[in-house]
């Protein structure tokens, strides 16, 4: 699991794909134990796991994805930048779920601000 620091209460875009031969499931944790959604997806080619795409951060601004397989948690390497001369926000995220350490089993994307 890794988590990342939001500005609070701010609504942020969120998009995964899995390129697994394993059904993958994301975990995007907003508040620890209320509010959490669930994406999952089998799919080799870019497939998009299907889900919503945009929510709000909360008071604390932390948001967490876990990511697992086969009752196996995920190893997530990340990136997070902001888009030169402007102020988009970006984390981009690979989680690997076997030995190949390709780390595109699931490539997810969060971005601020949106609307
Ligand atoms: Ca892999």
């Amino acid at each position: 699991m890794v988590s990342f620091n939001l500005p609070p209460n701010t609504n942020f875009g969120f998009v995964s794909l899995c390129n697994a031969a394993q059904v993958q499931v994301l975990q995007l944790i907003i508040v620890p134990g209320e509010e959490v959604y669930v994406f999952e997806q089998l799919g080799t080619e870019s497939v998009l796991m299907p889900g919503p795409t945009a929510f709000k951060s909360a008071d604390d601004g932390v948001v967490s994805v876990y990511i697992h397989s086969n009752g196996k948690e995920e190893p997530i390497r990340y990136q997070q930048s902001i888009i030169p001369g402007t102020n988009v926000n970006y984390i981009v995220l690979g989680a690997e779920d076997s030995s190949d350490q390709d780390f595109n089993d699931v490539i997810a994307m969060i971005y601020w601000p949106i609307g």
